[in-house]
Parts: structure tokens; C-alpha cells; sequence
């Protein structure tokens, strides 16, 4: 893969959920060696450092968790993704998945500006596609991608600067879907692919066609990788656990697949809570599947850390 500067964005936000933690990742990432996997692979990387939220009088509401620093955070991140696409390939450091709120809009907006369509790829076992309506649970790390694929039901948070139409965007993965999430997907024509997708036809034979779109549109493609996307088994730090997940070599595949394609554009990193962790497996294991979508290859693996 040719050499592409990439920007680390560290985003310490933990108010999607009540279970606290995942402020912890970006320094958990950098810990686990993501600079020096990507240099190694001869990319220039920059680190942005961690970010803060903005600040903001929205009241909270009664339901909902963290409504006003959830927003902050939106606001915040909507901006540094487009500065970010500015300058190379960001890494969005989590941080829970309440940062896509702010990063998929962000992006696009500098899709937007380019003429090219957004596409974004969703690895994970939740379909996040909850609203400020639907919520039962009231954590907004359920929510960003109804919020970046334009649907109502998400009053105080930002105009969207570019929507992701739900054509655009495939999930892979699913194995938690509320019902409320579901009968608003069914309404669109997002792509959700369960774990028994993958058992009977095997993860390439789902992503492809998803990559064959993007190339045709000439999109940009996110790529949204929640840990819960893994196995437990493999991948324990995460609050949101759910058995029956992707094994290491279907999430690699996937990023190998996509390190192929050339096509992606930017990623996240999300839910990582080093708290759960087990002597750093889980971070270490998503610093290679990154390496692997950034051009790692088996024959160029370096000899396994010691644990
Ligand atoms: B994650 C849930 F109810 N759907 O809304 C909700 F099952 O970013 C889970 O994918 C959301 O980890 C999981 O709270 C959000 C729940
Ligand atoms: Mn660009
Ligand atoms: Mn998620
Ligand atoms: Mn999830």
C-alpha cells in the first residue's frame, strides 16, 4: 500500500454509557505501539494529542445520559474530523462509540466539499441505530448511526453538515438489534449483515459487493470498528459484551480485504476499555487489525510481544 500520513485523534469521551473506562483508550492505543506499527509499515503518522468537548448550556433531559457533554463532544469531533481530513488519513482514538456522532458528519462534510459520496462501514455487534426516541436505555453510544444517516429524533444535537444516505453504509456483525432499531432500519435500505451471515457465506463474500459500490461511486469509505465487533473471547475489553462474534481471522480478513481495496478513508477505534482488559490483549489486538487495514502483512508480522 503506498505511504499515506496518518493522524491520530485522541478522543477520551466516556459518556455514551454509564460504565466508565474508555477515556482510558487513546493512551491505552499509543501504549500498545499504534504509532510504531504504522511508521513501521512506512507511514508517516501525526498525533493530534487528546481532545476536549466544547462547551454548551443545553439542559440535560430526563432519560437520556450525558445529553449536553454527548453534544460537546459532537461538536468538537464534527470539526476535528474535517480539519483531519485535511491533512491525511485520521485514526479516531475511542473513546465510545458516541464519538461517530461527531466523526461520520465530520467526514462527510469533507466528502461533501470534495464531490465525493460517503460511504461508511459498520463493524459491530449493535446496529447503533437508536434515536433520542427509541432509547430504552438512554446511552447515546446506541445512537450515531441513525444520527449520521439523517434520521428524526434528534433534537439539541447539530444540524448535520452532510447526511450519509442509508444506502451507504453496511453493517457486519449484528448479533444486538432492539427492536425499535430494527424497525427503523427496515424502513431504509442500510445493509445489515448478522453473525449468521458470516457463518454461511463467510465475511468476503458480504463485503465485496459493499467495496465494489464504493469503488464504482468513487467514495470515500469510514470505517467505524466497535471491539464488541470481536468475539469476547478474544476481545474482553468492552463493556457491551455479546457472545457468538467475529474470530480474529474474520476481523482481520476484513481489514486485509479493505487494505486491498484502497479505498478507506478514515477510522475509528471505539468502546476499548482498558479497565476489562487482560494484560492489553483487546488494544493490542486492535493496533494489528488497524496495522492490517493500513498494509500489514502476514510475511511482515513482527515476531509476537510478550505478554
Ligand atoms: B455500542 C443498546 F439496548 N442497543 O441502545 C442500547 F442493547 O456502541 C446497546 O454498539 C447499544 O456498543 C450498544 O443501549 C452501543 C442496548
Ligand atoms: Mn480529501
Ligand atoms: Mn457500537
Ligand atoms: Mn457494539
Amino acid at each position: 500500500m503506498p505511504s499515506r500520513h496518518i493522524v491520530l485523534v485522541g478522543a477520551p469521551l466516556d459518556c455514551g454509557k454509564a460504565r466508565k473506562g474508555c477515556l482510558m483508550g487513546p493512551d491505552a492505543y499509543r501504549i500498545a505501539g499504534i504509532s510504531r506499527a504504522l511508521t513501521d509499515l512506512g507511514h508517516e503518522v501525526s498525533d493530534l494529542g487528546n481532545l476536549s468537548p466544547d462547551s454548551n448550556d443545553i439542559p440535560e433531559r430526563e432519560g437520556l445520559v450525558n445529553l449536553s457533554e454527548t453534544i460537546g463532544w459532537t461538536t468538537a469531533l464534527m470539526r476535528t474530523a474535517q480539519e483531519a481530513m485535511q491533512q491525511g488519513l485520521p485514526i479516531f482514538l475511542g473513546g465510545d462509540h458516541a464519538l461517530s456522532l461527531g466523526t461520520v458528519p465530520g467526514v462527510a462534510a469533507h466528502a461533501a466539499q470534495e464531490g465525493r459520496p460517503q460511504f461508511v462501514l459498520w463493524l459491530d455487534a449493535h446496529s447503533d441505530f437508536n434515536t433520542l426516541e427509541t432509547t430504552t436505555s438512554g446511552n447515546l453510544h446506541g445512537t450515531p448511526l441513525a444520527y449520521a444517516t439523517g434520521q428524526s429524533g434528534f433534537d439539541g444535537f447539530p444540524d448535520l453538515p452532510a447526511i450519509v444516505p442509508p444506502g451507504q453504509t453496511c453493517i457486519i456483525g449484528l448479533r444486538s438489534v432492539d427492536l425499535p432499531e430494527r424497525a427503523l432500519m427496515e424502513q431504509t435500505d442500510v445493509r445489515g449483515y448478522d453473525m449468521r451471515a458470516i457463518d454461511e457465506s463467510g465475511v468476503a463474500a458480504l463485503l465485496m459487493p459493499f467495496l465494489e459500490d464504493v469503488a464504482k461511486a468513487g467514495g470515500a469509505l469510514h470505517v467505524s470498528l466497535d471491539v464488541d465487533f470481536l468475539d469476547p473471547t478474544h476481545a474482553p475489553a468492552v463493556g457491551t459484551t455479546v457472545p457468538g462474534g467475529a474470530t480474529v481471522r474474520e476481523a482481520h480478513l476484513v481489514m486485509e480485504l479493505l487494505c486491498d481495496s484502497g479505498l478507506m478513508t478514515s477510522l475509528d477505534l471505539v468502546e476499548l476499555n482498558p479497565m476489562l482488559d487482560e494484560r492489553g490483549r483487546t488494544a493490542h489486538l486492535m493496533v494489528d487489525l488497524a496495522a492490517s487495514a493500513l498494509g500489514r502483512r502476514i510475511f511482515d508480522r513482527p515476531t509476537p510481544r510478550l505478554m
